[in-house]
């Protein structure tokens, strides 16, 4: 029943994403908190008009750009971008040869199954994050989210972490590593303090991501991380956000 929304519903998308949400929940793959992460990114995008602003264009481009350049990119994956973005996520980087990561903070050998098994679905080129026979752990890391595969994160130069709850983030950066971040809270620690803070919903970024890499070359991706400001691109998102506030109210 929760799952029968009429298309025609003026909030379809994002109650469908909602109900991905709890479907994945219940399959062990999205945590308890997900939930509640859920909802923090739901007000973010209802502020940001539940659209791609030119600011997250120019950070996914940017993205593109270092993993395009990347020696060893990742993409690391949790509960709610296993049900949110899984599938493309798969796709992209079946395409792109890039290998993908669970890397779980609420980790358990049912959850890591369980999103092991989702992702299978779609073909992954590559997936890491759940033979005990490769897993290693970051230093000063207390979180599960220490747990990585030696073949995987351990060795990345470009890291893209999305929905990220910030510890590893900072860490991973201290170790030498590039750190691409989807996160629709500007304010949040990991959206600070990355290389690059893609501030949209993850739905709408994967498929921006995978057109603008195809579109890379040397010279054009030296170009873009040249030009590129990361905190210039934080505070038009939180430009946006405040015009969001006040033409919610005066309508
Ligand atoms: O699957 P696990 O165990 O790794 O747990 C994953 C969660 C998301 C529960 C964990 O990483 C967590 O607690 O994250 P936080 O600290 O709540 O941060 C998640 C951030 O993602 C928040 O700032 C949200 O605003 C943001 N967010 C939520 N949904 C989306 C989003 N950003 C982009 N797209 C979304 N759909």
């Amino acid at each position: 029943m929760e799952n029968d929304l009429p298309i025609d519903h003026p909030r379809y998308e994002s109650l469908k994403h909602r109900h991905l949400i709890v479907d994945g929940m219940k399959k062990n793959i999205v945590a308890n908190a997900g939930m509640i992460a859920h909802g923090r990114g739901e007000t973010f995008d209802y502020l940001l008009g539940e659209k791609t602003h030119e600011f997250s264009i120019n950070a996914c481009k940017a993205a593109a750009a270092y993993l395009y350049l990347a020696k060893n990119p990742i993409f690391s994956i949790n509960g709610n971008v296993t049900m949110l973005s899984g599938k493309d996520i798969v796709q992209l980087c079946r395409e792109k040869k890039i290998p993908i990561e669970i890397n779980i903070f609420y980790r358990s050998k049912k959850r890591i199954e369980a999103i092991k098994s989702h992702l299978t679905n779609f073909n992954p080129f590559v997936l890491f994050g759940y033979d005990e026979n490769h897993l290693v752990e970051i230093e000063n890391l207390k979180s599960d989210r220490r747990i990585v595969d030696k073949r995987g994160i351990a060795v990345a130069d470009v890291v893209f972490v999305p929905l990220e709850d910030g510890d590893r983030a900072e860490i991973l950066k201290e170790n030498g590593k590039t750190i691409i971040t989807v996160d629709l809270n500007p304010l949040s620690r990991t959206a600070k303090m990355s290389d690059v803070t893609i501030i949209d919903n993850i739905v709408r970024v994967v498929p921006l991501i995978s057109k603008y890499i195809s579109e890379m070359n040397d010279r054009i991706a030296t170009e873009i991380i040249r030009e590129y400001n990361n905190n210039e691109i934080i505070q038009k998102a939180l430009n946006e956000i405040s015009k969001g506030f006040l033409n919610k109210f005066s309508h």
